[in-house]
């Protein structure tokens, strides 16, 4: 194994809440990503390296130990399963809720529910709990569309604000999980690069801490 440990960064709204949490850590890209074409960086840090790869081949690189610690939605990582990887550290960042949704006030019409999303597993699973009969249709984006166009009597999305739902006539149902962004590494460099991953590991547990707004005092 190389002496560098490598990053993986998720491209994208993540990268944004990710970068900021990085140099909280002390931990800085050596040149600005966002104006660069490379996709390979060097750090502050002389044995840490960055990768910025689509959010969803982030837990692959850190599974296959391409990268030895990656930066992934709670999302992402449950419809990619943990085989092989350990979740050591929640950053709390990119917050949202896997849902549930269809169309305000429709009720399932098919017996078998008809269920668009792009979390397959996640939706399989989910209605197998439920003990609900579904079918799942695997779409690439704008699942919103899918009840309004006849293709689905509900959707499995992420919801933030509600927004984007609303927009179109839609409202969500039930929680599958709250998201947000975690640390993963590789099970293998966990134990054979123990010593370099886990002084940052702990830098960034502190950075994440330090984040935390101060509960109340008790004396008000
Ligand atoms: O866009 P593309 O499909 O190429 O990639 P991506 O969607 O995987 O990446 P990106 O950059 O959108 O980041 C996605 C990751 O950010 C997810 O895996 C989550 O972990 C996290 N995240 C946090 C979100 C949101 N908040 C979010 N609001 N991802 C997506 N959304 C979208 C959602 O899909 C829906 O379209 O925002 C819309 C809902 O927002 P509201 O506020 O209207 O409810
Ligand atoms: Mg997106």
């Amino acid at each position: 194994m190389s002496k560098q440990l490598i990053l993986a960064l998720s491209k994208g709204r993540i990268l944004d809440e990710t970068l900021p949490l990085l140099a909280d850590a002390g931990i800085a890209p050596a040149e600005n990503l966002s104006k660069s074409r490379k996709l390979l960086f060097d750090t502050n840090l002389p044995d840490v390296k960055l990768v910025v790869i689509r959010a969803t081949d982030v837990p692959t690189y850190v599974q296959l130990g391409a990268a030895d610690l990656g930066v992934a939605g709670k999302d992402v990582l449950l419809e990619h399963g943990a085989e092989g990887l350990y979740e050591p550290l929640d950053l709390e960042i990119a917050k949202c809720k896997l849902m549930t949704a269809g169309i305000d006030g429709a009720r399932p019409a098919r017996a078998r529910r008809r269920v668009a999303t792009k979390f397959v597993n996640v939706a399989r699973r989910y209605y197998a709990e439920q003990g609900i009969q579904a079918e799942v249709i695997k779409l690439y984006g704008a699942m919103e569309l899918a009840p309004l166009m006849n293709l689905a009597d509900e959707i499995v999305d992420i919801v933030d604000t509600g927004n984007t739902l609303r927009a179109n006539g839609m409202s969500p149902r039930e929680l599958i999980a709250p998201i947000s962004t975690r640390l993963v590494v590789n099970k293998a460099a966990m134990t054979m690069k123990h010593s370099r991953l886990k002084p940052l590991i702990a830098r960034l547990a502190e950075a994440v801490e330090r984040r935390r707004p101060r509960a109340a005092s008790a004396a008000g």
